[in-house]
């Protein structure tokens, strides 16, 4: 057996992993950020259930951190009271990155961790299988209920050799993501194995698990061994350890190999983390903002790093750099080794220990900027400024170009290597209830601020569907594109308020448009390319448009998660039989879905009229999403 299977099969409590297409796994952990926490916890509350009932549930507070006007307070507070009476751990803000956090202080090898963020798979890195998902989701694995995956197939990713200096993790996974793009691996886990597994430290795994997200993949994981214990140990947790090996014959259904000496400074050029160049293809480019952090790379080894590039020198006069570390664990000990004076001195801005410039809440660059960032998306405008031409890199092509304001490369001028520390300072007094946890205080007060509104709940399908096509969009529409965060991300708790700037990237008169429609007795419908949904496991993608009156996405092809989100909110997923029917349908058609319902009840297969002609649609759906889908969702399914 590989680790995958090793972990997962002590955990399907539902299907037979020989032969069925999907299988339900039970849940050790849950894990939740502020942005997506807010309406899973409303789900939560609504399901009756007293407590939760996983070996342990974090509520974390990092994203909507900036605290303009009262929404956000709003929210920590309606969290917090939350936690407090079912038993979850609240991580209060200015504790660190929710991803970072689970690492230092809860990811357990051998378990599952289920969180309502698509960064989720970051514990990988420590042998756990750990997955994005909806918020709804994570409210049915707090309440015992399984999580369903497609069953895995597994790839080996069989590192040999040892990194050189200057090239790091993100390097690695660039180079795994330049390989296999951001489409195409829906449904598969990649295991990371061979001799060059032990040369990567924790974080750097961690890093590489991260942005499996990014491949679109159901998980990444990594072996837990004698690496995995000493991280474990060093964080005063060696309890948690267990040993996870691939057995020497295990088996993988499809294997690459990646000769670590070779790996070479990569970038992920805009506007997509799959458009993957080398450093060297761009050195010289003229650079503006430096942005260094995110839960990709904002462990002590990353930021430390970063600080043994900039010792007695000053970043480049035009170029602008923020950092923001992990956890405060990771700026306690830069601040005991001078690190973070080295930073201050060498001019960086010192930014709260949060998600903000990742997901454009902070920092924003200027017009047209080149913005170099150690985060793992850089889909237009999502750093807040459309016309900016953000480039992924490591910390250390980060570092070294902040100097100059030119892309640069790392390895020109190496720096020693970070040693895993023999003992992390552990402070756990951000951590609140944990004397509580699994508990709770029965009885407890909620307390819900004007910005924590109602949780909507669908209608069941019809029988016959008439909508409008309300917006046609093309290939690669990210979840920032249809709901987007920055500026808006504090209306996360507010459904009729967030719902009017579904689309706003694209076009912000959708709202209205869907609104009318509704109105006149119909129903929406959002018309897509391929990969429709990547990026973010933000359920309000599908739960705002679901707001709207749409019933049905129908697309070239549809992602992972965001397909799972549609029918959590009874939203028919549709594809094109023939993907060239596409150009039959503009926006404003009215496209006949007659007999909706029967096809969803059976084969999935349904023919649309359209004024075009008719268009043949299919939906792949297991039994149990049939239920929800019929049903106008999950909630109203339970
Ligand atoms: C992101 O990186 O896009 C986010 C913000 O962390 C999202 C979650 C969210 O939208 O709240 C994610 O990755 O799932
Ligand atoms: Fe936060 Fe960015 Fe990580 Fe999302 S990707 S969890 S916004 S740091």
């Amino acid at each position: 057996m590989n680790v995958a299977w090793k972990i997962l099969s002590r955990h399907v409590v539902e299907g037979d992993p020989a032969k069925d297409p999907e299988l339900g796994i039970h849940i050790d952990q849950t894990l939740t950020q502020d942005a997506t926490g807010t309406m899973a916890y409303l789900q939560f509350e609504s399901m009756g259930v007293p407590r939760v009932k996983t070996d342990v549930s974090v509520s974390y507070v990092d994203h909507n951190t900036v605290q303009i006007g009262y929404e956000n307070a709003d929210d920590h507070d309606f969290l917090q009271s939350i936690a407090r009476k079912y038993g979850i751990v609240y991580s209060k803000c200015g504790n660190g990155i929710c991803h970072q956090l689970h690492l230092e202080r809860y990811g357990k090898p051998g378990t599952t961790l289920l969180g309502s963020d698509s960064h989720t798979p970051t514990g990988g890195g420590i042998g756990q299988i750990a997955i994005g998902a909806g918020g709804i989701d994570i409210a049915v694995a707090m309440a015992g209920g399984p999580f369903h995956i497609p069953t895995p197939k597994v790839r080996a990713i069989v590192l040999r050799n040892r990194l050189r200096r200057g090239v790091s993790a993100k390097d690695v996974i660039l180079t795994v993501l330049g390989k296999y793009g951001t489409k195409g691996n829906v449904g598969w886990i990649f295991e990371y194995t061979g001799p060059g597994v032990k040369t990567l430290d924790v974080p750097s795994r961690a890093t590489i698990a991260n942005m499996g997200a990014e491949l679109g993949v159901t998980t990444s994981v990594f072996p837990s061994d004698a690496v995995t214990r000493r991280f474990l140990a060093a964080q005063g947790r060696a309890g948690d350890f267990v040993e996870i090996l691939p057995d020497r014959d295990a088996r993988y259904d499809d294997t690459f190999e990646v000769d670590l000496a070779k790996v070479v400074p990569m970038m992920a050029a805009p506007h997509s983390p799959g458009n993957v160049v080398t450093v060297r293809s761009r050195k010289g480019l003229k650079v503006n903002q430096i942005m260094i952090g995110s839960c990709t790379n904002s462990s002590y080894r990353d930021i430390r790093t970063v600080a043994l590039y900039f010792k007695g020198r000053h970043v480049a006069d035009d170029v602008e750099v923020g950092i923001a570390c992990g956890s405060r664990q990771v700026v306690n000990m830069l601040a005991k080794d001078g690190s973070l004076a080295i930073l201050e001195s060498a001019g960086c801005r010192i930014l709260e220990n949060a998600c903000g410039f990742c997901i454009g809440a902070h920092m924003s660059p200027r017009t047209g900027a080149v913005s170099l960032r150690t985060n793992n998306r850089n889909f237009e405008g999502r750093s807040g400024t459309k016309s900016a031409q953000v480039y992924l890199v490591s910390p250390e092509t980060a570092a070294a170009s902040a100097l100059t304001g030119k892309v640069e490369l790392p390895t020109e001028r190496p720096v020693a290597a970070v040693p895993a520390p023999k003992k992390f300072p552990v402070d756990d007094a951000m951590f609140l209830y944990r004397s509580t946890k699994g508990r709770g205080v029965r009885g407890a007060k909620i307390v819900r601020g004007p910005n924590i509104a109602t949780v909507p709940k669908g209608r069941p399908l019809d029988a016959d569907v008439r909508a409008v096509c309300a917006i046609k969009v093309g290939d690669k529409i990210t979840t920032d594109h249809i709901m987007p965060a920055g500026a808006r991300l504090k209306y996360r708790s507010n459904i009729p308020e967030y719902a009017k700037y579904v689309f706003e990237p694209c076009d912000p008169t959708f709202h209205d448009r869907c609104l009318a429609n509704v109105e006149k007795g119909l129903a929406n419908a959002i018309v897509a390319g391929e990969s429709y949904g990547q990026g973010s496991s933000r359920e309000h993608a599908a739960l705002c448009p679901m707001y709207l009156g749409v019933k049905a996405v129908v697309a070239k092809s549809i992602e992972r998660i965001h397909r799972a989100n549609l029918i959590n909110f009874g939203i028919v997923p549709f594809t094109f039989e023939n993907p060239a029917d596409c150009e039959k349908i503009a926006q404003g058609d009215t496209l006949e879905f007659r007999g909706i319902r029967a096809a969803v009840e059976g084969d999935g297969r349904l023919v649309v009229k359209t004024a075009k002609g008719d268009v043949a649609l299919k939906t792949t759906l297991s039994d149990r999403e049939k239920h929800v889908v019929l049903s106008g969702g999950l909630l109203a399914s339970l």
